[in-house]
């Protein structure tokens, strides 16, 4: 099967004829061909959304909104092939793109349909004049999303980019292009009206390095790494676009003595690896305090070693293959390097896979300990099923070490006294933290990181203005 572009309300193919083909994570079966689409594929996408937008921004917010209910209508009806696709391309269990992907990309449109909706006028009195503020759009913007979590980034950036009046083109990873297509799918089949949304499939340097640094480009908002973030960000500079970055992270996950051992034992394995590891807000750094160290090591080997590796497709699976042979073997390579590094690995490997799944991307999770916590696997991003153990013995220390890496996303604590949980929390330079729990997501919050995990937050409010201009208008009184 061969994707197409969508641009101008119409499914295309691209100019040139480079193709990329997708693979299978679990099998190395292939699943498609995506188009490398060029720079004239992309002006033309650019064009149909500048053409489109004067009307798009002209609707009210209450029009915009019942468009984005359409689109979450039509995803609650295709929700099964949603989980089923991501779980193919993405390599997931289909319990985690049921539970996470499909119901979260669903939900990013109601929430934006409702909060847009539900906009109101602010006004700021003063003695002898009145100030009040508008959103208008801001124009044409590029969305670049990664393939972790291809449609729940995708929809989180597509709802309120259109919902505040701006028209786009997005350009999903060349690696899981199956759900951003039957995203354009159901844009197409609700007849949201023609260039509002359109799409580009290829890769970052032919397709979406010209994307970005087109004059025609007024905004972007971009998840993915750190590394591309600044190349996106220094094309971006010279005619001051908006930006949004949403990069990586290494995130750390603080067990004190007094927590609830069990709860946390279970929340700190999903939040090591949940999507093998590969969520930006992983917590993959864990320091434990001295006093519960031993047994909280041998709980957390246990139910690692407790998880079941295998078909994504299986409701029974715990933990899908990687995204890919390279990124498989980057996260082997930090394996290798743990040991090098002076680490000892409590559990992880090769595990052995059914046949018909030899050719995919399998690594048993891995728990490392006896690590430095400034060395190269405890401070740089993987990415994958791996998780490093660190002891500490006191506050000053743990902060110190949890303070150390150039990432600043989030993190979590556990700990059954919640006054010491908010007094760490708020001394932790990350944007997000989570106490007694892990990616419990609250939409309205700001989400976004500091350092190298980005610039800006998205979510809520955080949203609506960054996708819009704010102006404002004072009259004074007579
Ligand atoms: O991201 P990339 P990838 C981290 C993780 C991963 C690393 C690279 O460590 O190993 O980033 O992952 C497009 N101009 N995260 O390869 O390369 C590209 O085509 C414009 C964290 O997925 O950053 C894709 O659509 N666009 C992250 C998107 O950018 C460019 C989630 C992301 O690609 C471009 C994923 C360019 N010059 C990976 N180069 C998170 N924060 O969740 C590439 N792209």
């Amino acid at each position: 099967m061969d994707l197409k572009n969508y641009i101008g309300g119409n499914f295309s193919n691209q100019s040139g004829n480079e193709w990329i083909t997708n693979l299978e994570p679990a099998t190395g079966k292939t699943i498609c061909r995506i188009p490398i689409s060029n720079s004239e594929d992309v002006q033309r996408a650019i064009k149909s959304a500048k053409d489109a937008q004067k009307d798009w921004g002209n609707l009210s917010h209450a029009e915009r909104s019942i468009w984005l209910d359409k689109i979450a209508d039509k995803l609650e009806e295709w929700s099964e092939e949603i989980a089923e696709l991501e779980s193919r391309d993405t390599g997931k269990p289909i319990s985690l793109s049921r539970s996470v992907d499909a119901a979260r990309s669903i939900s990013n449109f109601r929430f934006f349909a409702k909060i847009i909706r539900e906009l109101d006028v602010e006004t700021f009195e003063m003695p002898d004049a009145m100030n009040y503020v508008i959103h208008k759009p801001v124009g044409v913007g590029a969305l670049i999303t990664p393939w972790n979590l291809p449609l729940y980034l995708l929809s989180w950036k597509v709802a309120p980019a259109i919902g505040m009046g701006n028209t786009v083109v997005c350009k999903p990873s060349e690696l899981t292009p199956m759900t951003a297509d039957l995203l354009m799918r159901a844009i197409n089949e609700i007849g949201l009206p023609e260039g509002v949304v359109n799409l580009v499939h290829g890769n970052g340097i032919e397709t979406g390095a010209p994307l970005v640094e087109s004059d025609d480009i007024d905004f972007v908002s971009f998840t993915g790494g750190t590394v591309t973030g600044s190349k996106v960000a220094a094309s971006a500079a010279p005619d001051f676009k908006k930006l949004s970055l949403e990069l990586g992270g290494k995130n750390s996950t603080i067990v004190f003595s007094d927590c609830d051992l069990d709860m946390t034992v279970s929340g700190v394995v999903r939040s090591g690896f949940l999507n093998q590891g590969q969520v930006c807000l992983c917590g993959s750094r864990i320091f434990v305090e001295e006093g519960i160290y031993d047994i909280f090591k041998q709980k957390l080997v246990e139910e690692v070693e407790s998880m079941k590796i295998g078909d994504p497709l299986d409701e029974n699976t715990n933990l899908g293959a990687l995204i890919s042979k390279e990124h498989l073997e980057k996260v082997q390579y930090y394996s290798d390097l743990a040991i090098k590094e002076g680490g000892v690995l409590l559990t992880g490997g090769d595990p052995c896979m059914p046949t018909e799944f030899l050719q995919g991307n399998w690594m048993a999770p891995v728990v490392v300990e006896g690590l430095s916590h400034d060395s190269r696997c405890s401070t740089e991003e993987i990415f994958g099923p791996l998780v490093t153990l660190h002891k500490f013995t006191n506050e000053d220390k743990l902060l110190k070490m949890v303070n150390n890496t150039r990432y600043g996303l989030a993190g979590s604590i556990w700990t059954e006294d919640l006054v010491k949980g908010r007094r760490i929390a708020e001394l932790i330079h990350t944007g997000m933290i989570w106490v007694n729990t892990w990616l419990h997501r609250d939409l309205r919050v700001p989400f976004g990181g500091v350092k190298d995990s980005g610039v800006g937050r998205e979510g809520g409010k955080w949203s609506l203005n960054f996708f819009s201009e704010v102006m404002n208008v004072c009259i004074k009184d007579k």
